[in-house]
């Protein structure tokens, strides 16, 4: 098979950049190692910022979201027993789109199966070659026998356990990291939200985040400890644990139900630089992980393919300055975004190893933010997303 573009992944990165790329007239393949069902059942993230609703908009996905998403004005914290909305539309006069991440997923699958843009399904042993030439290929396996496809580019939106970032001689990439010391369990339930924005909470017993997919389906994390696995948790002992860390007026209002999924993720801050390699771009995860407390890993993976898309339809027109500038573009909105999920992550996880210096840190933190315009203000605009450049 030959294309313009192999695109690996088919999470959102390479959904979109496929969609993108199609609506520039630029031909791509994607290679998934999974089921399309697969795909759509991990449940990720929640929140889109304005830059994401309007490329969803821009590859004309963007009808369902707009009908079904929740638009919000703003958000609020809990430390201890003080509460603070910041409002985010009277600091920054943006809103942020509440609308998961497998709609949006499910959203991009179906406009590309309409396109006609090949999609390779539980594709194995993908293999990326020769992307130090001007004539990258990437081979699989499928139905018992190997597949070649060659390309002009390779799109690495394989995700943070992929292929491709790993295909990078350790000689040509710097990678940077910080693991954190507890993970995210998660909890999807068609019960109504417990309020009508997002709640996130330092409490004495660890971090909570109250979010939404639906006004009839919610979706809860708790800090936990790395140590603990899902089967840990039964739901009783999941609602009980939210309840405790809510305060009273709000864990009266809570609805609890049957979980329809629950899992354990773990937190990281990971960077690769740089992000282009000859011919193989990495965009998305495959680049890049935050700590999901920003709500920025989903909308990192949709600015940077839209830098890439934008970069390849440039190439066609006679043009390299994009495919040169990419990795530089897209790390300055990375770094600032690991930045802003990093200090959202330190304000509002416990860390008891910081001893009580740094809990008085953290409260010091956030009396600030509950008394200056400019501190919500400063936070506001990196939540709801900075302008792509
Ligand atoms: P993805 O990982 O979504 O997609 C990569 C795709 O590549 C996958 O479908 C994978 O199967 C495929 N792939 C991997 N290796 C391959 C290979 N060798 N060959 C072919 N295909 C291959 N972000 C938020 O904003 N809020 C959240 O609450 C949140 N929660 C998260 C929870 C978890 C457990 C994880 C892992 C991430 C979470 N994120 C969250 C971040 C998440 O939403 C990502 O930012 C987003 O999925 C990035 O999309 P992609 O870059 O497309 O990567
Ligand atoms: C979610 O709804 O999954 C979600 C929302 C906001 C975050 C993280 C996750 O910061």
């Amino acid at each position: 098979m030959r294309t313009q573009v192999a695109i690996v992944g088919a999470g959102p990165a390479g959904l979109l950049l496929g969609a993108l790329l199609h609506r520039a007239g630029i031909d791509n393949v994607v290679v998934e190692r999974r089921s399309a069902d697969h795909v759509l059942g991990r449940i990720r993230a929640g929140v889109l910022e304005q830059v994401t609703v309007d490329l969803l908009d821009e590859a004309g996905v963007g009808a369902r979201m707009r009908a079904e998403g929740l638009a919000h004005g703003g958000f609020e914290l809990l430390f201890g027993q003080r509460r603070k909305r910041i409002d985010l539309y009277k600091r920054t006069g943006k809103r942020v789109m509440v609308y998961g991440q497998t709609e949006v997923t499910r959203d991009l699958m179906h406009d590309r199966a309409g396109s006609g843009q090949p999609t390779v399904y539980l594709a194995e042993a993908v293999t990326v070659r020769d992307f130090d030439t001007a004539t990258p290929s990437l081979t699989y396996r499928k139905g018992g026998s190997e597949h070649r496809v060659d390309a002009d580019f390779i799109a690495g939106c394989d995700g943070f356990h992929g292929v491709c970032r790993a295909s990078v001689p350790t000689r040509a990439i710097r990678t940077f990291e910080k693991v954190y010391p507890f993970g995210w369990l998660g909890l999807l339930a068609d019960v109504p939200p417990v309020a009508d924005e997002l709640f996130y909470g330092h409490t004495e017993r660890g971090f909570l985040l109250c979010s939404m997919r639906s006004r009839s389906r919610s979706r809860y994390y708790l800090q936990c400890s790395l140590d603990d696995k899902v089967e840990d948790w039964p739901d009783e002992r999941f609602w009980g644990e939210l309840s405790r860390r809510l305060p009273p007026e709000v864990a009266e209002r809570l609805t609890t139900g049957p979980s329809i999924e629950k899992s354990i993720a773990p937190l990281r801050s990971f960077v690769a630089e740089p992000l282009r390699f000859g011919r193989l771009f990495l965009a998305g995860d495959a680049g890049h992980i935050v700590p999901p407390t920003g709500a920025k890993g989903l909308n990192l993976a949709a600015t940077d393919v839209a830098l890439l898309a934008r970069a390849i339809a440039e190439h066609y027109r006679g043009s390299d300055d994009g495919i040169d500038r990419y990795s530089e573009r897209a790390l300055a909105r990375i770094w600032k975004a690991e930045r802003f999920s990093w200090w959202f992550t330190m304000l509002m996880h416990r860390f008891p190893e910081n001893g009580a210096f740094g809990l008085r840190m953290q409260q010091a933190e956030f009396d600030y933010l509950c008394a200056s315009t400019a501190a919500q203000t400063s936070m506001a605009e990196n939540y709801v997303g900075l302008p792509l450049a």
